[in-house]
Protein backbone atom coordinates (compact mmCIF):
# COMPACT_ATOMS: atom_id res chain seq x y z
CA UNK A 1 0.00 0.00 0.00
CA UNK A 2 1.47 3.63 -1.15
CA UNK A 3 0.93 6.59 1.28
CA UNK A 4 0.52 10.05 0.76
CA UNK A 5 1.86 11.50 3.90
CA UNK A 6 2.11 14.83 2.56
CA UNK A 7 -2.44 15.05 2.44
CA UNK A 8 -2.20 13.91 5.81
CA UNK A 9 0.14 16.28 6.69
CA UNK A 10 -2.11 19.16 4.99
CA UNK A 11 -5.16 18.40 6.68
CA UNK A 12 -3.07 18.21 10.25
CA UNK A 13 -0.89 21.35 10.17
CA UNK A 14 -3.54 23.25 11.44
CA UNK A 15 -4.01 21.37 14.21
CA UNK A 16 -1.50 20.68 17.50
CA UNK A 17 -3.61 17.39 18.15
CA UNK A 18 -6.40 15.51 16.60
CA UNK A 19 -8.37 12.75 18.20
CA UNK A 20 -11.66 11.47 16.57
CA UNK A 21 -14.08 11.01 18.59
CA UNK A 22 -16.54 7.66 17.95
CA UNK A 23 -19.38 8.46 15.52
CA UNK A 24 -17.53 10.60 13.26
CA UNK A 25 -17.78 10.81 9.17
CA UNK A 26 -14.58 9.26 8.07
CA UNK A 27 -14.04 9.68 3.94
CA UNK A 28 -11.29 7.70 2.10
CA UNK A 29 -10.21 8.56 -1.64
CA UNK A 30 -9.36 4.48 -3.04
CA UNK A 31 -7.79 4.41 -6.35
CA UNK A 32 -7.00 0.71 -7.68
CA UNK A 33 -3.99 0.33 -10.19
CA UNK A 34 -2.12 -3.06 -10.81
CA UNK A 35 -1.78 -4.45 -8.02
CA UNK A 36 -3.24 -2.48 -5.34
CA UNK A 37 -4.96 -0.07 -3.73
CA UNK A 38 -3.46 3.54 -3.20
CA UNK A 39 -5.74 5.13 -0.27
CA UNK A 40 -5.71 8.43 1.33
CA UNK A 41 -5.67 9.43 4.03
CA UNK A 42 -3.48 6.75 5.43
CA UNK A 43 -3.76 4.51 7.75
CA UNK A 44 -7.05 3.16 6.41
CA UNK A 45 -8.81 2.76 9.92
CA UNK A 46 -11.48 4.20 12.13
CA UNK A 47 -12.91 3.85 15.39
CA UNK A 48 -16.00 1.73 15.77
CA UNK A 49 -19.17 3.76 15.51
CA UNK A 50 -17.86 5.73 12.31
CA UNK A 51 -19.45 6.34 9.08
CA UNK A 52 -16.87 5.53 6.74
CA UNK A 53 -17.41 7.10 2.85
CA UNK A 54 -15.66 5.36 0.25
CA UNK A 55 -14.80 7.55 -2.71
CA UNK A 56 -13.31 4.93 -5.17
CA UNK A 57 -11.60 5.06 -8.39
CA UNK A 58 -9.41 3.17 -10.87
CA UNK A 59 -6.08 4.26 -12.32
CA UNK A 60 -5.43 1.72 -14.94
CA UNK A 61 -8.00 -0.84 -15.86
CA UNK A 62 -10.93 -1.65 -13.91
CA UNK A 63 -10.87 -3.20 -10.80
CA UNK A 64 -13.31 -4.11 -8.04
CA UNK A 65 -13.12 -4.00 -4.38
CA UNK A 66 -15.06 -6.60 -1.73
CA UNK A 67 -14.63 -6.32 1.64
CA UNK A 68 -16.95 -8.65 4.16
CA UNK A 69 -18.91 -7.64 6.19
CA UNK A 70 -18.90 -3.98 5.43
CA UNK A 71 -19.17 -4.27 1.35
CA UNK A 72 -20.15 -7.58 0.45
CA UNK A 73 -21.72 -6.13 -3.13
CA UNK A 74 -18.49 -5.30 -4.64
CA UNK A 75 -17.67 -2.36 -5.85
CA UNK A 76 -16.55 -1.60 -9.54
CA UNK A 77 -13.58 0.75 -9.69
CA UNK A 78 -13.60 2.71 -13.12
CA UNK A 79 -10.83 4.54 -14.77
CA UNK A 80 -12.37 8.07 -14.52
CA UNK A 81 -15.32 7.31 -12.59
CA UNK A 82 -15.59 8.01 -9.07
CA UNK A 83 -18.32 5.48 -7.10
CA UNK A 84 -19.25 6.05 -3.71
CA UNK A 85 -19.98 4.13 -0.83
CA UNK A 86 -21.18 4.78 2.77
CA UNK A 87 -21.23 2.37 5.97
CA UNK A 88 -21.23 2.52 9.67
CA UNK A 89 -18.37 0.48 10.90
CA UNK A 90 -19.97 -0.91 13.48
CA UNK A 91 -17.64 -3.93 14.29
CA UNK A 92 -14.04 -3.88 15.43
CA UNK A 93 -11.37 -5.57 13.74
CA UNK A 94 -9.47 -5.89 10.82
CA UNK A 95 -11.03 -6.54 7.41
CA UNK A 96 -8.99 -8.03 4.38
CA UNK A 97 -10.33 -6.41 1.30
CA UNK A 98 -9.25 -6.94 -2.25
CA UNK A 99 -10.50 -6.83 -5.65
CA UNK A 100 -13.20 -9.08 -7.44
CA UNK A 101 -12.34 -8.31 -11.34
CA UNK A 102 -9.55 -10.01 -12.81
CA UNK A 103 -7.16 -7.16 -13.70
CA UNK A 104 -4.29 -9.36 -14.88
CA UNK A 105 -1.08 -11.47 -13.70
CA UNK A 106 -1.01 -10.48 -9.87
CA UNK A 107 -5.00 -9.71 -9.59
CA UNK A 108 -4.87 -12.46 -6.85
CA UNK A 109 -2.10 -10.51 -4.84
CA UNK A 110 -4.69 -7.30 -5.31
CA UNK A 111 -5.71 -7.51 -1.76
CA UNK A 112 -5.30 -4.86 1.61
CA UNK A 113 -6.68 -4.27 5.13
CA UNK A 114 -9.28 -2.03 6.83
CA UNK A 115 -8.95 -1.84 10.77
CA UNK A 116 -11.30 -0.55 13.15
CA UNK A 117 -10.71 0.29 16.57
CA UNK A 118 -12.48 0.46 19.97
CA UNK A 119 -13.78 3.60 20.71
CA UNK A 120 -11.61 3.40 24.00
CA UNK A 121 -8.35 3.40 22.26
CA UNK A 122 -6.12 6.50 23.63
CA UNK A 123 -4.97 9.08 21.56
CA UNK A 124 -1.11 9.93 20.89
CA UNK A 125 0.46 12.95 22.85
CA UNK A 126 3.69 14.90 22.70
CA UNK A 127 5.40 16.75 25.57
CA UNK A 128 8.60 17.37 24.18
CA UNK A 129 11.51 16.84 21.63
CA UNK A 130 14.77 16.47 22.66
CA UNK A 131 16.32 18.47 21.12
CA UNK A 132 13.37 20.81 19.46
CA UNK A 133 15.87 22.29 17.09
CA UNK A 134 18.50 20.82 15.08
CA UNK A 135 20.80 21.96 12.05
CA UNK A 136 19.87 21.67 8.36
CA UNK A 137 21.83 18.57 7.64
CA UNK A 138 19.34 16.35 10.07
CA UNK A 139 19.38 14.61 13.45
CA UNK A 140 17.90 12.15 15.81
CA UNK A 141 15.28 13.58 18.04
CA UNK A 142 13.91 11.73 21.12
CA UNK A 143 9.82 12.54 20.76
CA UNK A 144 8.55 11.79 24.55
CA UNK A 145 4.81 11.71 24.89
CA UNK A 146 2.34 8.98 25.65
CA UNK A 147 0.18 6.21 23.78
CA UNK A 148 2.72 5.46 21.55
CA UNK A 149 3.11 1.97 20.10
CA UNK A 150 5.23 -0.29 17.93
CA UNK A 151 2.68 0.94 14.84
CA UNK A 152 3.52 4.41 15.49
CA UNK A 153 4.38 6.16 12.31
CA UNK A 154 6.81 9.00 12.14
CA UNK A 155 6.40 12.03 9.82
CA UNK A 156 8.49 14.94 9.84
CA UNK A 157 7.98 17.74 7.77
CA UNK A 158 5.16 15.20 5.80
CA UNK A 159 7.74 12.98 5.08
CA UNK A 160 7.79 9.85 7.11
CA UNK A 161 10.83 9.69 9.36
CA UNK A 162 13.02 6.55 10.00
CA UNK A 163 12.11 5.54 13.99
CA UNK A 164 13.15 3.16 16.55
CA UNK A 165 10.09 2.52 18.95
CA UNK A 166 11.55 2.36 23.11
CA UNK A 167 8.52 2.38 25.07
CA UNK A 168 5.01 3.68 25.19
CA UNK A 169 6.12 7.24 26.57
CA UNK A 170 9.35 7.71 23.98
CA UNK A 171 10.16 7.05 19.85
CA UNK A 172 13.46 8.04 18.44
CA UNK A 173 13.04 9.61 14.50
CA UNK A 174 15.15 10.56 12.24
CA UNK A 175 14.87 14.19 10.77
CA UNK A 176 16.36 14.07 7.54
CA UNK A 177 18.43 17.32 6.15
CA UNK A 178 15.91 20.19 5.17
CA UNK A 179 15.85 23.60 4.58
CA UNK A 180 15.57 26.34 7.56
CA UNK A 181 12.77 26.65 9.21
CA UNK A 182 9.72 25.22 11.05
CA UNK A 183 8.01 21.56 10.18
CA UNK A 184 5.88 19.59 11.93
CA UNK A 185 7.08 16.67 13.84
CA UNK A 186 4.02 14.51 13.80
CA UNK A 187 2.75 10.63 15.06
CA UNK A 188 0.21 8.48 13.96
CA UNK A 189 -0.92 5.92 15.86
CA UNK A 190 -2.48 2.88 14.10
CA UNK A 191 -6.10 3.88 14.29
CA UNK A 192 -5.80 6.72 12.64
CA UNK A 193 -5.37 9.30 15.94
CA UNK A 194 -2.46 11.44 16.10
CA UNK A 195 -0.51 14.40 17.68
CA UNK A 196 2.04 17.19 16.09
CA UNK A 197 4.26 19.21 17.54
CA UNK A 198 6.75 22.28 15.77
CA UNK A 199 10.73 21.47 15.35
CA UNK A 200 13.15 24.19 14.20
CA UNK A 201 15.88 23.71 11.43
CA UNK A 202 18.23 25.55 11.92
CA UNK A 203 19.85 28.01 9.45
CA UNK A 204 23.36 27.14 9.89
CA UNK A 205 25.56 30.60 10.45
CA UNK A 206 26.26 33.16 8.09
CA UNK A 207 30.56 32.88 6.94
CA UNK A 208 32.85 35.59 8.54
CA UNK A 209 32.55 38.68 7.23
CA UNK A 210 35.96 39.45 5.45
CA UNK A 211 38.11 42.66 5.96
CA UNK A 212 38.36 44.85 2.88
CA UNK A 213 41.84 44.66 2.24
CA UNK A 214 43.50 48.26 1.57
CU1 LIG B 1 -7.66 -5.50 -9.72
Amino acid sequence: MRTKPALLLTALLCLSMTKAPAGVTRTFDISGHQYGYTITPFPFSVRAGDTVVIRATSSDVVHGLAMTPYITDALTLVPGETVTRTFVADTAGHFPFGCTNFCGEFHFAMQDTFSVYSPDTPSPAISSLAPMSGPVNGATVAINGSNFSRNTKVYIGGIGAPSAFINATQIYALASPHAPGVVPVMVVNADGQSAAVNFIYEAPPAPPRRRAVK
